[in-house]
């Protein structure tokens, strides 16, 4: 692990003897990159992201918390996404290594959003696998209730080519068709158009399969699953995202957007995605 500039903006390195590779931005907290033992880049980062802090940076895993989209009056995804967080923990072994960063409240998330909590973002790569955990903690005297996500940019091929399974007979509400209520009946989700979907109540892993190589994608804690795909329109309308840059990208999300999670003070909650390269 060590502590190094990546677009001129710091960050850790992490890595395993093994050969797995990770990059987690200070600003945001954010996982850039992570490639696993033996295998290539799962994560998007847009080639136009700004990393000059006045802006989020577009691609890898975003923190969305305590808002996710607009789904409420603070900025879209809430606060946590353009600042600076604290390196934590850092930990290393024969196969693995590990980070924590940490942040809480300050003058500007609190006249926005007037709450004293703590959020921790753990990273952890293994082998063939990613983690990532967001835990919060309620560190004032009041209950506070949250949306939040961990906005995971993966790296595609070529997006029509790539098949999502698990998220058959799901219900959905669908962002991108005036927030309507669908279910989900292909055996497997193929993107072929715009698409912002919030999947409710997903238990089941998923499986993401680009070419020939897949990814397996577990979720603990976190109740629903959004896919976003921008699309060509969309897409061209996004400053930070070359022209054919939908076309290499699909976010697949572990979130808590359809319910609002509540944290009593002196209560912590905590949520985590797992990808694991097939
Ligand atoms: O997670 C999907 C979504 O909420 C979409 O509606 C889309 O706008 C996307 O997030 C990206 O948001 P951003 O603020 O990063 O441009």
């Amino acid at each position: 692990i060590e502590t190094r500039t990546f677009h001129d903006q710091p960050a850790l390195v992490l890595r395993t003897p093994g050969g797995a590779h990770a990059v987690v931005s200070l600003f945001g907290a954010q996982v850039l990159s992570w490639t696993p033992a033996g295998g290539s880049e799962w994560l998007y980062l847009s080639p136009q992201a700004r990393h000059d802090g006045s802006t989020p940076i577009r691609g890898g895993i975003p923190v969305c918390f305590p808002q996710f989209a607009a789904l409420g009056r603070l900025p879209k995804h809430g606060l946590l996404r353009t600042r600076p967080w604290t390196v934590g923990e850092q930990r290393s072994g024969d196969d693995f290594a590990l980070v924590t960063l940490t942040t809480s409240e300050d003058d500007a998330s609190y006249a926005a959003w007037p709450q004293r909590f703590s959020a921790e973002i753990t990273v952890i790569i293994e082998g063939d696998r990613l983690g990532v955990e967001l835990e919060v903690g309620n560190t004032g005297h009041a209950p506070f209730a949250f949306t939040a996500a961990l906005h995971t940019y993966l790296r595609v091929g070529e997006v029509e080519n790539a098949r999502l399974e698990g998220l058959h007979g799901h219900e959905y509400r669908d962002a991108a068709d005036n927030d309507r209520i669908k279910r989900d009946s292909g055996d497997a989700l193929v993107v072929e158009a715009e698409t912002d979907r919030v999947y409710h109540d997903v238990q089941r892993p998923l499986l993401l399969r680009d070419g020939g190589r897949s990814l397996g994608i577990n979720v603990e804690g976190f109740p629903d699953v959004v896919v976003w795909n921008p699309w060509e329109q969309r897409c061209a309308q996004l400053p930070d995202m070359p022209a054919n840059g939908f076309r290499h990208m699909l976010c697949v999300e572990a979130a808590a957007a359809r319910r609002r999670i509540e944290l009593d003070a002196g209560e912590q909650w905590y949520g985590r995605q797992t990808l694991i390269a097939l």
